[in-house]
């Protein structure tokens, strides 16, 4: 692949102002990718309007929208700076896609935005880095009113909130909160109270330690939910290879920090929880990043992404693989029904090599298969999910391909996903979207 002199000027660009922005890393560049091993990857074009008659025609009115976290850089006497944390809806009114949009001056980027139901009600809740902070929004006539519910100073030299799940962890019927921060190793429980308000209790810290992802779930079905974190050390900004693991805690027996996935001298870069197989047990995915070789030009794939399986009894090195992709980076994981057959599917957003689809093989302890969903759509973060926002029982794909300053939707229209462009940003401000999240329209400004 020749890298034409734009990729490189956006690539210098970005690996300039993502330390500013509350990334953790900086994107590696496309590797020249060899041609994938296993099964099928030639996607068929995915941008066909989804016209064909299988293809659901979209209501004119949605009961859910999108919120996006966002980062933003705008231009300051002709340079990017980092600019105010940005939230924007994207939501469908009238026959059209909508959009609205809050800032906050106190932070320079929110990495996730996420619906809230507690004790006092509805809420939108916001992750913040530098400064950082967890706020919930309520919906009011004036718009969203903030309240600031944790804000920490963790001593070091980033201090970001950085990504959070919600459960009933306790078994207590309250929607607590797990939050990983940057970057002094802090994970938290925010436990609710009835007057409004959080507890905070402290289950980790340990200094000079990112924790980047959050999951909660099951494995060993016992009725108790355990808590997965990725520490991992400050990332270096010259790509040396750093040890890599996934932790779990069980706050409700009070046991701490165990390691459940040793990646030797790899990172994790996304993890997910979920019942994937459909045989009522929860299991743990791990994407494990790529290694790149060699400079400039000379710069090759030595090792590729891998997806990790591990259930409640694998040891630690004993991860299955489930599959690879030929790629250095895969920041998203998110599982669904894309097809409506009650199976839940896998999509794996990559750094540079697109979409990808995953399905259970007939063992899903063993190898699984793979589709390209999209060739053509990449960013940073990458930020997927799969959610039914229309409410017909199957789950449409919304991805933020910020290559291409785009937000699609792809819906499977009986036998493959279409994609269809529901927001195209209207400035050549740089973005990163870490997050998408479901929200009901009710909350959406
Ligand atoms: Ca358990
Ligand atoms: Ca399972
Ligand atoms: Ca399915
Ligand atoms: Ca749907």
């Amino acid at each position: 692949m020749h890298i034409r002199p734009v990729a490189t000027a956006i690539f210098v660009f970005l690996v300039c102002i993502v330390a500013a922005c509350g990334a953790d890393e900086k994107p590696a560049p496309a590797a020249p990718a060899p041609e994938p091993a296993i099964v099928s990857d030639s996607a068929p074009d995915p941008s066909t309007t989804p016209a064909d008659a299988a293809t659901p025609a979209t209501p004119d009115s949605l009961p859910k929208g999108l919120v996006l976290a966002l980062a933003q850089f705008v231009k300051k006497e002709g340079a990017p700076v980092p600019g105010p944390a940005r939230l924007e809806f994207v939501y469908r009114k009238d026959g059209k896609w909508q959009t609205s949009f809050v800032e906050d001056d106190q932070s320079n980027v929110f990495h996730k935005a996420f619906y809230y139901e507690g004790p006092v009600g509805p809420r939108l809740m916001t992750l913040a880095g530098t400064a950082a902070t967890v706020k919930t929004w309520e919906a009011t006539d004036a718009g969203l009113e903030p309240t600031t519910e944790w804000e920490q100073d963790f001593g070091g030299k980033w201090s970001r909130m950085r990504d959070a799940e919600v459960a009933d962890l306790y078994g207590d019927g309250e929607a607590t909160v797990v939050v990983a921060t940057h970057d002094q190793g802090v994970v938290v429980v925010l436990r609710p109270k009835a007057e409004g308000g959080f507890d905070v209790v402290q289950l980790d810290e340990k200094p000079d330690t990112f924790v980047h992802e959050i999951e909660i779930g099951d494995l060993d079905a016992d009725g108790i939910l355990e808590v997965y974190a990725t520490p991992s050390d400050p990332n270096r900004m010259d790509g040396t290879r750093q040890h890599g693991e996934v932790v779990r805690y069980v706050p409700k027996k009070g046991e701490g920090r165990v390691v459940v996935a040793d990646l030797g001298d790899r990172h994790a870069k996304e993890i997910l929880v979920d019942d994937v197989d459909g045989d009522g047990r929860d299991e743990l995915y791990v994407s494990v990043e790529g290694h790149l070789e060699g400079k400039g030009a000379n710069k090759r794939l030595v090792d590729p992404v891998e997806i990790l399986r591990y259930d409640a009894d694998t040891a630690a090195d004993a991860g299955v693989v489930i599959g690879t992709l030929q790629d250095s980076l895969s920041r998203f994981l998110t599982a669904g029904d894309i097809d409506g057959d009650g199976k839940k599917e896998l999509v794996v957003a990559a750094f540079s090599s697109g979409l990808w689809l995953f399905r259970p093989g007939e063992d899903p302890k063993g190898s699984w298969q793979r589709e390209l969903i999209d060739k053509d759509s990449a960013g940073f973060e990458h930020a997927s999910i799969l959610s039914d926002l229309d409410g017909d029982g199957v789950d449409e794909l919304y991805v933020a391909s910020d290559r291409h300053k785009e937000l699609r939707r792809y819906v499977w229209n009986g036998s493959r996903l279409v994609r269809e462009v529901i927001y195209t940003r209207p400035d050549d401000r740089s973005v990163f979207t870490w997050n998408l999240m479901p929200v009901p329209v009710e909350i959406i400004p």
